[in-house]
């Protein structure tokens, strides 16, 4: 037989994208695809499911459509939906506010279940959705989902969760033209040109996707902000946004530059006491709820890297963000005002500047704000120390801030399980309120026992890249990141299992590394960049690869001799009290374990000690050998991570299987030349040879300090 042109092309399509064929990663980790050995598939390979809600109101559709798509996938066949509850056969009710629990649910039950919170609940051959609230029951219909993803047994099914915070936000560090600032996943993908007329069909996906790890707020654009947002024509795009990501329960946020009463309202001031400042934030207030009713609120960055803000007027941070939230309380909106402030003009220790400038305002801000805090005290580093300004601020909520995309964690190439690093912060026991105030405690408010706002934010990893993230691994920490923010207290590696187990579904080989390259990666990536406690010793500007070196910048603190002060005596920052004394910012026990160099956990030694190169360790090594052994460990590791994943070849399908191949074959690279780099440069203080059994530097100082990267991603065009 003569085959047609159009024949042929099948057939060949056929052999290249068989089942390990071409997977671009855009549905992440909501695939769907038929499992094999499923118990879903066993027990009910041949059953119609039936899908029914109680309520009509968008967040109930979108569940309902999310567990049609879902289950008619996982199943391999048809899926209907009903008007009213059948009596018998595979059903699957969508309960919303609307319903009573009573026969589901006890009372305790009930009432346990917060805001948002949701219980699933199988009987026989019937399973009920039941959400607190509409919202709560579409969390209910992607946990559901993640259930039968994961290959989970379904009888007696009896499940209930709830948020642990109430704001769960994305925040965009995107740009109006497109870019995003430190973003490594391509442009934007808000198309503030298009908007509002054109809305691509990525804004479903994407809110489906936030929506399915519980995230709640999306905060569109970048904190160093620009007034024009408030321009009527922009606030009709960002309203058309909110439209479509409303059914999946996520408010919008806009990020709101201080100076805009002058820059849009012609105003000759910002001054926060001022009448008419007061007046035009409160109209753009009205204007927007007009818009969009349920507008979630504003992000400051202020008096901060060059940002305009109330200190300009004399004024403090307090009446700044009072001065917003007064013009959004009576919309129900709310202010997450950022504590990420540094002075260029103080000489104070650049990690202890927050805390002074924000505890003597605490209890000044208005009910309706938050004080938004990065992790640590620097500025997102591959490890720090929690954040002083966490458990001591009683009486202010305050939002944890996590950096989701890799800025000072390899960018777009490095695999790192962040989650590794947000647990670590957030189990870590600051003292505040009597042994036991974990930092997820203070985030979560139960340290207070009162019914504080609580937030947690991530600066999103995500843009125009097909698979969204760039890096596929990336997807995992924007997945652990949600799941995290819904329960604080939780454990990455759980949250690791979930998402390979989603991500690679027919494969348990394929999961079980993807889980442990998360697991082991973290700790990797400080070893080859900031082992010891070293911190803030990268490229300049675009912050790319090794910079040990770097010290002529406009500001000392950008610098990386600012901050590792290596000289021929030896290396670290002295916090202690013979130095800043930036540990007196925290509770005397936490403070005991790191004032001596003996007790002093050797991930932090650098943070708070200056030590001699010869220091002994109590591992036996010399401070010098420790440091050698520790960014050859890094560096070693990498390989074995990038030989784990080549023997999965063939497990997986091609697309995926080699652009983490790639990824990790240029990661292997970058950590050998942070090793070397670094090595290079510390011995040159040091004079000590690095051991005998391992690799020396590949190249001398010189050459690593005269590698430029014109282009890479972050850089102010200067080329
Ligand atoms: C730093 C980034 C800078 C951000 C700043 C911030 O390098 O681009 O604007 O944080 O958080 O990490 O405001």
């Amino acid at each position: 037989m003569r085959l047609t042109p159009v024949f042929s092309l099948t057939i060949f399509l056929l052999l290249i994208t068989g089942p390990l064929g071409a997977d671009d990663g855009y549905r992440l980790w909501l695939r769907y695809d038929e499992i094999a050995d499923s118990p879903l598939r066993k027990s009910y390979a041949k059953a119609l499911p039936r899908v029914f809600r109680e309520g009509d109101s968008p967040q109930l559709c979108a569940a309902e459509e999310e567990l049609l798509l879902g289950l008619s996938g996982l199943l391999g066949h048809g899926v209907e939906s009903t008007a009213a509850a059948p009596a018998k056969g595979l059903i699957l009710g969508v309960l919303g506010r609307s319903t009573s629990l009573d026969g589901l649910l006890s009372a305790e039950e009930q009432a346990s279940l917060p805001d948002g919170g949701y219980a699933l609940i199988g009987q026989g051959k019937q399973f009920y959705i039941a959400g607190k609230d509409d919202r709560g029951a579409l969390y209910g219909a992607f946990a559901f989902l993640r259930y039968l993803q994961r290959g989970r047994p379904l009888d007696d099914l009896h499940l209930l969760d709830g948020p642990r915070v109430k704001n769960r936000l994305l925040n965009h560090w995107d740009n109006l033209d497109g870019t995003v600032e430190r973003g490594y996943a391509g442009f934007s993908i808000w198309n503030w040109h298009q908007l509002p007329h054109y809305l691509d069909p990525r804004y479903t996906d994407y809110a489906r996707a936030n929506a399915s790890i519980g995230i709640n707020g999306a905060v569109v654009t970048n904190v160093n902000a620009k007034a024009i947002v408030f321009r009527r024509d922009y606030l009709q795009k960002a309203a058309a946004l909110a439209e479509v990501f409303r059914p999946y329960g996520i408010r919008i946020y806009l990020t709101a530059r201080f100076s805009a009463p002058i820059e849009l309202g012609g105003l000759p001031t910002a001054d926060p006491e001022d009448a008419a400042v007061k007046k035009w934030w409160q109209d753009k207030a009205s204007e927007i709820y007009a818009l969009i009713p349920d507008f979630g609120g504003f992000v400051v960055k202020a008096n901060s890297e060059g940002q305009p803000g109330p200190r300009e007027y004399g004024r403090t941070h307090a009446q700044g963000a009072n001065l917003l939230a007064d013009a959004l309380a009576p919309h129900g909106g709310i202010v997450m005002w950022r504590a990420f402030v540094y002075s260029n003009e103080e000489p104070v220790d650049r990690a202890k500047q927050a805390y002074d400038e924000f505890v003597p305002l605490d209890g000044k801000f208005r009910d309706n704000v938050m004080v938004q805090v990065k992790n640590g005290p620097i500025d997102f580093q591959p490890r720090e120390p929690v954040h002083p300004l966490f458990g001591s601020m009683p009486h202010t909520p305050l939002a944890m801030e996590f950096q989701i995309t890799k800025e000072y964690l390899g960018q777009g190439t490095h695999l790192v399980g962040l989650g590794k690093m947000y647990e670590e912060v957030l189990q870590t026991d600051t003292y505040a309120e009597g042994p036991g105030t974990r930092v997820a405690d203070i985030i979560d408010g139960s340290a207070y026992g009162d019914d504080r706002l609580t937030a947690m934010a991530g600066v999103a990893n995500i843009g125009t890249a097909r698979n969204w993230t760039g890096n596929l691994f990336g997807q995992a920490d924007w997945y652990t990141f949600g799941r995290l923010a819904w329960n604080p207290t939780g454990k990455a590696e759980d949250y690791f299992r979930e998402w390979s187990q989603m991500t690679f579904p027919n494969s348990p080989t394929v999961q079980e590394t993807a889980q442990n390259l998360l697991a082991v990666s973290h700790e990797a990536c400080v070893n080859y960049m900031t082992p010891l406690g070293l911190h803030h010793i990268m490229g300049p500007d675009h912050h790319y690869g090794p910079g040990p070196w770097i010290k002529d910048m406009p500001r000392a603190d950008w610098t990386s001799v600012y901050y590792h002060k290596a000289d021929a005596e030896g290396v670290g920052f002295d916090r202690t009290k013979t130095g800043s004394d930036a540990l007196e910012q925290y509770t005397s026990r936490f403070a005991a374990r790191y004032e001596s160099p003996d007790s002093c956990p050797p991930a932090f030694l650098l943070w708070y000690h200056h030590l001699p190169w010869d220091h002994k360790l109590p591992s036996g090594n010399t401070l010098w050998a420790e440091l050698c052994y520790s960014y050859h460990a890094g560096a070693t590791k990498v390989g074995e991570m990038l030989k784990n994943w080549k023997s999965l070849s063939g497990r997986l399908d091609q697309e995926r299987y080699e652009s983490v191949r790639m990824h990790l074959e240029i990661q292997e690279k970058e950590a050998k030349w942070w090793r070397d780099a670094c090595l290079a440069y510390f011995q040159s203080f040091s004079g000590m040879p690095v051991p005998a059994e391992l690799e020396k530097p590949t190249h001398s100082l010189e050459y690593y300090e005269g590698l430029t990267f014109p282009y890479a991603p972050g850089i102010k065009a200067k080329w």
